[in-house]
């Protein structure tokens, strides 16, 4: 009997380690130490045995079945923790993506100009102590034209062809000067803020006029802002967009919401001044209109104009990124040309 059951004891230890799940484990234990199992069976036997002998033999399948036990415990831990180096080797992040997806014969995104140079243009404000908003597309007429001092019968609304939602109330905003009003329903002055983002013109389109393009709008308000404030701001803000002194001309312009207003050109980097079809011929190109912001403007946002005053400019963003990138038609940006997007993957 004894050596029936080091017989099986070793059968036992000769093929655990072949157990490789829970499952297959749980018959395994019950082969052995089940009901039904080989060791209850050799138990069986015990009747036949001498008192001594059914003693040492009690003893010895004492032993063997705890040693069972604890053999089929650290085997048990084994498979677990195989499960999980196999979950895990499954879910293994690859860092080597980039890599890997050309060897897929993949491309890797990049971002597109118009992104970056957006980023670069917040990151510099941000850093200038600039918080930065936003405002809705779909804008209503309040927001977009009466609120900046441009009342319906206004001649300035036909500056600037709008798309109407057919209410006649709503519209896509032609600009983003909405975010002036937007800032100063949640902000208090003094303060300063930027809003980027996109604006809709029903254009007849050429190299530098899109329908959809893109503005960022600046507004700061404060006590004892001057002309030369605004001035000085806006060449240091474009040295800092070019990283470089960049040649640029201020002429006046008329928008209702600022008072005096100015259009701020720089020369056309496309062809150094000389005229391109981007500049139209005259060596130069609108970046931003700007000027201090009108009182009633102020009023509308519920500021009053007798203690505070500011600047506020609003930017091209696309003719911007023309400039920066040297590309020669706006319509580029907006084509989904991979052509052209994979000139500005960045690896
Ligand atoms: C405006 O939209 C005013 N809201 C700007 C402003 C803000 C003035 C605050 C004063 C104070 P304008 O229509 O000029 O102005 O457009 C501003 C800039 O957007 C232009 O200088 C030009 O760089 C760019 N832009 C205008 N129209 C287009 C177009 N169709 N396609 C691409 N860029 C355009």
């Amino acid at each position: 009997m004894l050596q029936k059951l080091e017989e099986v004891k070793k059968e036992f230890d000769a093929s655990i380690d072949a157990v490789g799940s829970m499952p297959d484990m749980a018959q395994f234990k019950a082969d052995y130490l089940g009901k039904k199992g080989k060791l209850n069976a050799l138990m069986g036997g015990m009747r036949d045995l001498s008192d001594d002998d059914k003693k040492n033999f009690g003893a010895r399948a004492n032993e063997v079945k705890q040693e069972m036990l604890d053999a089929i415990d650290r085997r048990s831990q084994a498979i677990e923790i195989d499960a999980i180096n196999e979950k895990l080797a499954e879910n293994r992040m690859d860092i080597s993506w980039t890599n890997k997806i050309s060897d897929l014969g993949q491309q890797a995104a990049g971002l597109h100009p118009l992104t970056s140079v957006t980023r670069e243009l917040e990151d510099i404000f941000l850093s200038m102590g600039f918080d930065i908003l936003d405002g809705p597309h779909i804008e209503d007429e309040y927001h977009n034209f009466e609120a900046l001092n441009i009342p319906e019968s206004h001649p300035a609304r036909d500056m600037q062809d709008t798309f109407w939602f057919k209410d006649g109330e709503h519209l896509l905003r032609t600009h983003t000067s909405n975010i002036q009003i937007r800032g100063m329903e949640v902000k208090k002055p003094p303060f300063k803020f930027v809003g980027p983002g996109k604006v809709f013109r029903c254009e007849t389109l050429d190299a530098s006029h899109e329908a959809a393009f893109h503005q960022l709008e600046g507004m700061m308000v404060g006590e004892d802002i001057s002309v030369p404030h605004m001035i000085h701001f806006l060449r240091t803000l474009l040295s800092e967009i070019f990283k470089a002194e960049i040649k640029v001309r201020l002429r006046p312009g008329f928008f209702p919401f600022v008072e005096p207003g100015f259009e701020l050109d720089y020369e056309c980097m496309l062809c150094g001044g000389k005229g391109c079809s981007v500049c139209k011929q005259v060596g130069w190109v609108e970046a931003l209109g700007c000027g201090m912001v009108h009182p009633n403007v102020l009023r509308s946002g519920g500021i009053d104009p007798d203690k505070w005053n500011g600047f506020a400019f609003g930017m091209g963003i696309d003719r911007l990124t023309m400039m920066r990138y040297h590309i020669d038609d706006v319509r580029h940006l907006h084509s989904g040309n991979l052509q052209f997007s994979e000139q500005f993957r960045a690896y």
